[in-house]
């Protein structure tokens, strides 16, 4: 559909990077409107990434019979939990290479936790609500960012050094990269365009779907 083919420009914002703690701000747009829940990350080119001792704990709800957040990035070693805040029982599952797994009719207030070791991207669904669809993004890095309702995200803590820059989108055809050498002093990189494809979620009605679970 010729409609549904948008150019998506990724402006990169205000790098300032400090001696040992660089800070990373992107503006993403589709068109002048910005777009939230793309995923930025910084993978260093030159030296290897140690994973934390701890990794933060990370929550995806099934809220309201939706996935909450819809977007989520985590380092690679992240275990994620999913408690069901709704009055129903959902089925998530997932079919995606880094990480396939079912957690088959669960109730309200249940909650179960799934270990995320490998990078990739991770579409969760629901076998009871077709509508229910979210993202984890499994990254080799401890240097990511999600953009806002406003376009903006921002990486901090990476030192000076080369890096593979990467976006994600639910609505990328495929994910966009290139080599960036952020130091000190250092200009952004040029902005650059990206296709976008139609978004894939399924609108649902304003009451939910009718006589539905
Ligand atoms: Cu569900």
């Amino acid at each position: 559909m010729r409609s549904s083919r948008f150019i998506f420009l990724l402006v990169l914002t205000g790098l300032a990077l400090r001696a040992a703690d660089g800070s990373l701000t992107v503006r993403v747009q589709h068109g002048q409107l910005p777009l939230a829940d793309a995923v930025v990350s910084l993978t260093p080119l030159d030296t290897t990434v140690s994973p934390p001792a701890v990794f933060p704990e990370v929550t995806i709800a099934q809220e309201d019979k939706e996935f909450d957040p819809y977007v989520t990035p985590v380092m690679a070693g992240t275990r994620v939990s999913f408690p069901n805040r709704d009055n129903v029982q959902h089925h998530i599952y997932s079919l995606s290479k880094p990480k396939r797994f079912e957690k088959p009719l669960y109730a309200s207030g249940a909650s179960e936790s799934v270990l995320f070791d490998l990078p990739g991207i991770v579409a969760l669904g629901c076998n009871i609500h077709d509508w229910m669809i979210g993202y984890i993004v499994i990254l080799p890095t401890p240097w990511f960012a999600k953009s806002d309702t406003g376009g903006g995200a921002v990486v901090s803590g990476f030192p000076a050094g080369r890096y593979r820059l990467e976006v994600w989108h639910p609505r990328l055809a495929k994910p966009v990269s290139r080599e960036i050498t952020l130091a000190a002093g250092e200009n952004p990189p040029e902005p650059f365009t990206l296709q976008l494809k139609p978004d894939r979620r399924i609108r649902r009605t304003t009451d939910g779907r009718p006589g539905g679970y």
